[in-house]
């Protein structure tokens, strides 16, 4: 049997997927869509998974799409026909960052090395980003003659403005991790040695937080970029009375009140 493109392991009440084609730097194929769609599949609707990490095996987080995959290798014909790319985009990026956006849990991205192409932007979609200090970011579409994907042009001007963004994604230059934090990027970059203590620390520290007001807010927060101040006031008013309602809220209280820790089942 050959080996799973996805490691999955689980500590308490934490999923860790662990992207696992590090010959290649861990770049996508469409079987690693696959088996990564199917983890993340399984990881949410899993009672018993209340945060999930994502880290790549070997020296890279994730190099973008597999470059040899013949299914999107360019014609050299000229004239030849070529292969569709956005269709591509449509049947594995598009669900795979859209899954990310909609877990019912939180997703940190445990970057341990290079994240380029594809591999980067999958990395900024998830809620909370850490990397190891040798990592790095690379908007690496430029240099094939390719414009950001999997939500590069969403993501990296709400991140770090529009002046940033085009300059990353323009020159595709190598964005150290700790640059990355400076610019805001991504929330933290720490020591290589600590990067797996730390997520999993975050993760645990997550994973005993209502889960379903952790959802919220990324929603909230995603939905507000679109709306006025008024309108995102009024839409804070409006989740705050469902979540006032909710039993995590009563829960929450209550443990403050009776200064105990609390024990919170929303999803
Ligand atoms: O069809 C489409 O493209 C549509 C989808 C678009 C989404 C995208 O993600 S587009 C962007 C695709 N990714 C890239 O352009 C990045 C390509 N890789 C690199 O630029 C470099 O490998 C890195 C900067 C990431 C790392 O450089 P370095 O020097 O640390 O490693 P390396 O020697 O280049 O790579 C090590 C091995 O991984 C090497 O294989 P080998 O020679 O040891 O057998 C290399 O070919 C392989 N590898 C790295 N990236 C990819 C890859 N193989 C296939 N596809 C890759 N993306």
């Amino acid at each position: 049997m050959s080996e799973p493109l996805v490691l999955v392991s689980q500590a308490v009440a934490v999923r860790t997927l662990t992207l696992n084609r590090p010959q290649a730097l861990n770049s996508f194929t469409t079987a690693l869509h696959a088996e990564l769609l199917g983890t993340l599949d399984a990881a949410a609707a899993d009672p018993l998974v209340r945060c999930i990490v994502i880290t790549g095996a070997g020296r890279a987080f994730c190099a973008g799409q597999d470059l040899s995959d013949p299914a999107v290798a360019p014609n050299a014909e000229p004239g030849g026909a070529q292969p569709d790319i956005g269709d591509l985009i449509e049947r594995c990026y598009i669900p795979l960052a859209l899954r990310i956006r909609t877990m019912p849990v939180p997703v940190i991205a445990a970057v341990n090395g290079v994240a380029a192409g594809a591999g980067a932007n999958f990395a900024l979609g998830c809620d909370i980003v850490l990397a190891a200090r040798s990592a790095s970011f690379i908007q690496a579409f430029s240099k094939i003659g390719l414009v950001p994907d999997c939500g590069g042009t969403w993501l990296l001007p709400r991140l770090v403005g529009r002046a940033n963004a085009l300059a990353l994604a323009m020159t595709g230059d190598r964005l150290s991790a700790e640059d990355a934090q400076r610019i805001g990027l991504i929330w933290r970059c720490v020591d290589d040695a600590e990067l797996t203590a730390d997520a999993a620390a975050l993760a645990a520290r997550l994973a005993e937080m209502p889960l379903r007001a952790l959802v919220q807010t990324r929603l909230a927060i995603d939905s507000a970029g679109g709306l006025d101040y008024a309108a995102a006031l009024a839409a804070e008013a409006r989740l705050q009375s469902t979540m006032g309602a909710a039993a995590d809220y009563r829960e929450g209280v209550a443990a403050f009140m009776a200064k105990r820790k609390p024990q919170f089942n929303d999803r």
